[in-house]
């Protein structure tokens, strides 16, 4: 018996989503919750302000790729189905068989062989294989993660990548190529991938650095302050990140580089170079219009929607609804089995059981005693909602509920 029982009612029927029917098994962890918010697809909604930062950066790539006619070369993708295997999330994308972000207590899993997407890179290989060079995918995408007012279990990203062939890369005549002949007997080498020209790989980097700072700038505005910072990811390489100055500090917006070529090649691509990148886009937004809470994303209140309707809806600064006052209560309990226990499962355990009353999850002491070796966590849990003033027996009516819930289902004795 293991922390999964949590999941048990779950566990016991099989997992019903978009149409589809799932074998659930012992890698099953998505929660009714979180099967409640997909399809809501927040960023198709007319006016919500995640569709107008889509549509922002969908019109700045119009703009800024067009082919010898004069017409758009990027095409986009906006409606793929969330619901994506191992091999796309994770395996063509050459992600170690072992790497963290597989993890269960990261992810989404419908079962072993199926999961709620972790980044919209998730769907890179099938669009290239279908022949496309130049594309943007935007969607919805699924992490278990720790709970305030920037990070929620879904959120939205811009994932693009762009391929170019050697004649789109050099002028004519020059007598240069993408690949380098004979092996690099350097290996792995932070600079490039032993397979690609330094010439090829410095203009594409340079055209995915002048590409991205136009982007920032032309979200945020000209003036904007970035700086670019090494990165890694299992997919690129080289790899960086763009940070932007807000609010008196830098706050990541993206993260990007060159393709690993073995990734083109499993898509029977051998004649071209890639660069890709993907970004938030609730970021983007909580930024533009001083959005405080990204919980206000989901709310379907209209003072919340209406704000953005307008036809320079760029330039709204949100007006808070008001601020109802935050309920504090705390949770202690003694843990069953600390090696399956993760904090995230009693996140998940709370945002299902209180819905988005809950503001915020704090860990705020985590014991062993020096006696029995046994392992105490305590959390606090902020209460608020958004439209109203919750009152205290509403919140304890809640807060008990979670406590019963996690002494039935995380194998632990509350204090
Ligand atoms: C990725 O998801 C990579 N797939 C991005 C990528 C694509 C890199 C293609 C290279 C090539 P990361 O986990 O850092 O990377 O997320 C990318 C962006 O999503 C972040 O820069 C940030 O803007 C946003 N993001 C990540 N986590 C959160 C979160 N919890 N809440 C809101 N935005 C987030
Ligand atoms: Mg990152």
């Amino acid at each position: 018996k293991t922390q999964c029982c949590y999941y048990s009612q779950i566990k016991l029927k099989d997992v019903r989503l978009m149409q589809n029917t799932y074998a659930a098994d012992e890698f099953t962890n998505i929660t009714d919750k979180i099967t409640s918010l997909i399809g809501k697809n927040l960023h198709l909604q007319l006016h919500h302000p995640l569709n107008n930062v889509r549509q922002r950066i969908v019109e700045y790539f119009y703009k800024s790729f067009l082919n010898t006619r004069g017409n758009p070369t990027f095409s986009i993708y906006d409606n793929l189905n969330p619901i994506v295997n191992i091999t796309q999330n994770f395996d063509s994308l050459l992600i170690p068989k072992d790497h963290v972000s597989r993890k269960k207590s990261d992810c989404y899993y419908v079962n072993k062989d199926y999961l709620l997407r972790a980044h919209m890179t998730a769907h890179q290989t099938e669009l290239i294989a279908s022949g496309l060079n130049d594309f943007l995918m935007v969607g919805d995408v699924y992490r278990r993660d720790e709970i305030d007012s920037t990070h929620y279990p879904v959120f939205h990203q811009v994932d693009a990548v762009r391929l170019k062939t050697r004649d789109q890369l050099f002028r004519e005549g020059q007598d240069l190529s993408i690949f380098e002949s004979g092996k690099n007997s350097v290996g792995i080498n932070q600079e490039k991938q032993p397979c690609h020209s330094l010439e090829a790989v410095k203009l594409m980097e340079h055209e995915l650095k002048s590409t991205l700072v136009g982007l920032a700038k032309s979200l945020f505005g000209e003036k904007t302050e970035y700086r670019w910072v090494d990165a890694y990811f299992p997919f690129t390489q080289p790899s960086w990140e763009l940070e932007i100055w807000h609010n008196g500090d830098w706050m990541e917006l993206l993260g990007c580089g060159i393709m690993r070529q073995g990734i083109l090649k499993n898509s029977g691509i051998n004649d071209r170079i890639g660069w890709a990148f993907g970004l938030g886009l609730e970021r983007v937004a909580m930024c533009i219009h001083k959005i405080p809470d990204i919980r206000l994303f989901w709310s379907s209140d209209s003072g919340f929607l209406n704000q953005f309707k307008s036809k320079d809806n760029k330039n709204v600064i949100y007006k808070p609804i008001s601020q109802f006052p935050q309920c504090k209560n705390d949770i202690s309990f003694w843990i069953g089995d600390p090696d399956n226990f993760s904090s995230n499962d009693f996140y998940d355990l709370v945002r299902n059981v209180g819905g988005d009353l809950v503001e915020q999850v704090t860990l705020v002491d985590n014991f062993k005693h020096p006696k029995t070796g046994k392992t105490s966590h305590c959390y606090r849990i902020i209460y608020r909602h958004m439209e109203k003033t919750l009152t205290q027996s509403e919140v304890n009516v809640l807060h008990k509920e979670i406590e019963d819930t996690a002494k039935n289902s995380l194998n632990v004795t509350i204090r």
